[in-house]
Formats: C-alpha cells, sequence, structure tokens
C-alpha cells in the first residue's frame, strides 16, 4: 500500500508496536543538506574528482592511493562539520524510550543520528570521525577539519591510519552485522528509511524481518527495490513524515 502521509490506521499500528527496528540510509540526511549517493528525491549527489563512491570508498583504492582517500573523506568532513540533524532525525530520537525494544541501524557514517540524541545505534558502515591505525587497529576519534596532516597519526603507537569506515570490498565491523540481523529478526515492525537498497548486506536486512513475520512500513519520497516487500511505502521525505507518527500523541 502506497501513502503520502500517516493516517489513524498506520498510527494505530505504530503505537501498538513492542519492538522496533528501522535501517537508515543517505536519505535521512538529505534534509540537512547532505548530498546522497544515488539521488532520488530531488538530492544533491556526492561528486569528487568525477569519481564514482564505489570507487573512492573501496579497499582497492584505499591500497593503491590512501591518500586520495583520506582526502575524499576530508572532503566530507568539512562538508559535515557545519550541518545539524533534521527533524527525521530528532523524531527517532523520541521513538527510542517509546517501545519494549528499539535499534536504530544506520548505514550512514555521517554521525548525525548521535547528534539528535539517539542512543542505541548500530553503525553498519562506522563513523567518518574516526580513524584507525594500520598498525595496532586502534580506533580514534580524529575531529580536525581539515585534518592537520594525511594520514592522521595513531595516538596509540604512532602509526598511519585510515577512515574507520567500511570500504567496498570490505566485511562489516565484527558483530555489528549479526545484531542488526538479531534486532530485524526480533522486530514486529521495522523501518526502511532512505536508502536505495542496493547496497549489501545491509539490503537485506528489511528481507530478514519480512521472514520473521514484522510488518515493513518504506519512508522514501520514490520506490525503491524494497517497496515489493513494504506492507506501507510512504511516499515522501523523512523529516515530513516521521513527527506525524507522534503527532497526535502529544
Ligand atoms: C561486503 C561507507 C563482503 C563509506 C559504504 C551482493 C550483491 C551485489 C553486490 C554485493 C553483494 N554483496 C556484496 C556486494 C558488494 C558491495 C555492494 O553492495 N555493492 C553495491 C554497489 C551493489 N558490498 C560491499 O562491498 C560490502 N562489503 O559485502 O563484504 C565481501 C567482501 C569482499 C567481496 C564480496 C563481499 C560493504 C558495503 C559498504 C560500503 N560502504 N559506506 C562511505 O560512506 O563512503 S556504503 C555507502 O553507500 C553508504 O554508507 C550507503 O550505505 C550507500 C549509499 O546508499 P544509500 O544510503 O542507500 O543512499 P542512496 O544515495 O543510494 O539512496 C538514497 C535514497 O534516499 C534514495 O532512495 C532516495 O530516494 C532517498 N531519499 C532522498 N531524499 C529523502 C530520501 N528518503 C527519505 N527522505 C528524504 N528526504
Ligand atoms: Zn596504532
Amino acid at each position: 500500500m502506497i501513502l503520502a502521509r500517516v493516517d489513524d490506521q498506520l498510527r494505530s499500528i505504530f503505537d501498538g508496536a513492542r519492538r522496533v527496528a528501522v535501517l537508515t540510509g543517505a536519505g535521512v540526511s538529505a534534509e540537512s543538506g547532505v548530498p546522497t549517493f544515488r539521488g532520488g528525491g530531488d538530492t544533491e549527489v556526492w561528486t569528487f574528482r568525477g569519481k564514482h563512491i564505489t570507487e573512492l570508498s573501496s579497499a582497492e583504492l584505499l591500497a593503491t592511493d590512501p591518500k586520495l582517500v583520506w582526502e575524499w573523506f576530508d572532503y566530507r568532513r568539512g562538508m559535515l562539520a557545519s550541518i545539524e540533524p533534521n527533524a527525521a532525525h530528532h523524531a527517532l530520537a523520541r521513538w527510542e524510550e517509546r517501545f519494549e525494544s528499539f535499534t536504530l541501524v544506520t548505514q550512514n557514517i555521517d554521525d548525525l543520528h548521535r547528534a539528535a540524541g539517539s542512543q542505541n545505534i548500530l553503525e553498519l558502515h562506522g563513523n567518518i570521525w574516526r580513524a584507525r591505525c594500520l598498525r595496532c587497529a586502534s580506533a580514534f576519534e580524529a575531529r580536525d577539519c581539515p585534518l592537520e596532516q594525511i594520514p592522521p597519526l595513531c595516538f596509540v603507537c604512532g602509526g598511519p591510519s585510515r577512515p574507520d569506515v567500511v570500504l567496498f570490498g570490505e566485511m562489516l565491523p565484527e558483530g555489528v552485522f549479526e545484531r542488526a540481523e538479531q534486532s530485524a529478526a526480533r522486530a514486529d515492525l521495522f523501518f526502511v528509511i532512505g536508502p536505495s537498497a542496493v547496497v549489501y548486506p545491509a539490503a537485506g536486512l528489511p528481507i530478514v524481518a519480512k521472514q520473521s513475520g514484522a510488518r515493513i512500513i518504506e519512508v522514501n519520497p520514490e520506490q525503491t527495490d524494497i517497496s515489493m516487500f513494504a506492507d506501507i511505502t510512504l511516499l515522501g521525505k523523512a523529516g515530513e513524515i516521521l513527527p506525524q507518527f507522534l503527532s497526535t500523541r502529544g
């Protein structure tokens, strides 16, 4: 079913839910002014030296040209440094304490869910404000923007570091995907908010939820590969739609 706004029937489904899990992608940050990767919803798209994200954010490029990979992430950090969470991030932060269990799984590395006050966040693809040492694997905050030096050096051993994000061709962080799968399998209500659902294994999570009996609600200005599995697709912008779920509850 396709809806343009939250109606009473949907609000009662929301009110009756006990275990909720949410998967967010680039679209949830679009209204904060963060470009997306594939567009949709008339959003701007990240561009950097004419290369596509699957090349720039790849294990291959990190192996051959780590300086370029850092310059790509430093460019995005520069863009993100002055960006605030939007109404969608804030709505999700308010949802957290309303359910028996609530898990926020994100593909985004922009840290905006945490900035909006969300606590129980699973960052599938890492965080743009962290670096990880290539020698001792220590992860550390690297908030200087622009970066004083590329690569930032490890606080522990002084070794060179890499962005603490998951690049294409790399496995997701140990245990994080498994916990996301568990929360999807246990959910009775699963939201999919602004991924285009083409990047795996994240795009498989709504299917795990569906196969475990959850109701799937998608929020996206455009239909995606997930729409055929969704019980309800709310065709619109997350920042306009998500606050509607709580609106009557005052
Ligand atoms: C891996 C961090 C094991 C870095 C990212 C199965 C099939 C095919 C390919 C594969 C497969 N399994 C693995 C692969 C390969 C690959 C993959 O999925 N490729 C894709 C391109 C086909 N996956 C991997 O490599 C993964 N690792 O599988 O390891 C392995 C190892 C070796 C060999 C094989 C397997 C790792 C994937 C993670 C990569 N890192 N991010 C960085 O950010 O630079 S992914 C990155 O891109 C983001 O994190 C995000 O996940 C993704 C972008 O996608 P979306 O978030 O969906 O954004 P997009 O722009 O596409 O869509 C935006 C949507 O929002 C649109 O629908 C739009 O309509 C909507 N929207 C717009 N405005 C709004 C809105 N929605 C709501 N409100 C609005 N206002
Ligand atoms: Zn180190």
